[in-house]
C-alpha cells in the first residue's frame, strides 16, 4: 500500500542520515545515548543530577526534544549542563536530521558523552534512529510494571531499562521481578538499573554504566 511504502522511505532516509551521525560520533569518540520514556517519567530530572555529579569527569552535551517550549534545556543549563533544545512543533519523536541540523551550530567535537533526551513517549521515538549507540528506556513506579509488554518495540530495541522513581515503591503496586520478568519475554539481554533520581538510590550504576561506557568508546 502507498502509505506503508512512503513510511519505508521515510525511515530508510533516517537510517542513512543516522548510519553518516554513528561514524561521525565514532570517529570523535562521542558516546551517544537516546533516552526515551513517557513524559514525566522522569528524564529531566535523572539529567540535572547527572550534570551535578559527572560534569567535572566527563565532557557532557545534552540535546533535548519537546513538541514545545525551551523549558528542558532551561532546566538543564540552570543545572550547570550544555544543553540545546528542539522543537519538533507536533512530530512526536526526534529524527536523525533534527539531530544533524542541530549539530551544525554546536561546537561538541568530543570526547565525551551526548545524551539525547527524545520527546515523550513510548511509541514514535522507537523507529527513529538518532546515531545512537545505545536506547535507553525509562519505565517510572507509577506507569506500572506490564509496559514493556504493552509497548514492546521502544523495549526490544533498548539496550537499558532504567526502573525510575523506586521512592514511590511503598506507594504501589509495582513489582521490579515482574517488571524483569516481563521485559525479559521481549529483550532477554537488557540491562537494568533500578534508581530514584530523588533520593539518590541507585544513581552510582548509571553513573558508573555511563563512565564505563564512555571509556570503552574512547579507547575503541
Ligand atoms: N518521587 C519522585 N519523583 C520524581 C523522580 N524523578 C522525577 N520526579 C518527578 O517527576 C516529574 C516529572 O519529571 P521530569 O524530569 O520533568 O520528567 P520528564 O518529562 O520525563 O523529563 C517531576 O515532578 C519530578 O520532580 C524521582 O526519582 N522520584
Ligand atoms: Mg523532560
Amino acid at each position: 500500500m502507498k502509505t506503508i511504502s512512503v513510511r519505508k522511505n521515510v525511515l530508510a532516509e533516517n537510517d542513512l542520515i543516522a548510519t553518516r551521525l554513528r561514524e561521525r560520533f565514532s570517529k570523535n569518540n562521542i558516546f551517544v545515548v537516546n533516552i526515551i520514556s513517557s513524559p514525566g517519567s522522569g528524564k529531566t530530572t535523572l539529567l540535572e543530577r547527572t550534570i551535578s555529579s559527572l560534569n567535572d569527569e566527563l565532557d557532557i552535551q545534552i540535546i533535548v526534544g519537546d513538541v514545545q517550549t525551551e523549558n528542558d534545556a532551561d532546566r538543564l543549563r540552570k543545572a550547570g549542563g550544555k544543553a540545546v533544545q528542539i522543537q519538533t512543533n507536533g512530530a512526536c519523536h526526534l529524527d536523525a536530521r533534527m539531530i544533524q541540523k542541530i549539530l551544525e551550530g554546536m561546537k561538541f567535537d568530543g570526547p565525551g558523552l551526548l545524551i539525547i533526551e527524545n520527546v515523550g513517549n513510548l511509541v514514535c521515538p522507537a523507529s527513529y534512529d538518532l546515531g545512537e549507540d545505545v536506547k535507553v528506556v525509562i519505565l517510572s513506579i507509577p506507569e506500572g510494571d506490564e509496559k514493556p509488554l504493552k509497548y514492546p518495540a521502544v523495549f526490544h530495541r533498548a539496550g537499558l531499562m532504567i526502573i525510575a522513581k523506586t521512592d514511590m515503591l511503598e506507594l504501589s503496586n509495582f513489582n521490579p521481578q515482574a517488571a524483569y520478568r516481563n521485559v525479559a519475554q521481549i529483550n532477554p539481554s537488557i540491562k537494568c538499573i533500578q534508581l530514584s533520581a530523588k533520593t539518590g538510590e541507585g544513581m552510582p550504576s548509571w553513573f558508573e554504566w555511563l563512565k564505563d561506557n564512555v571509556a570503552k568508546k574512547i579507547s575503541s
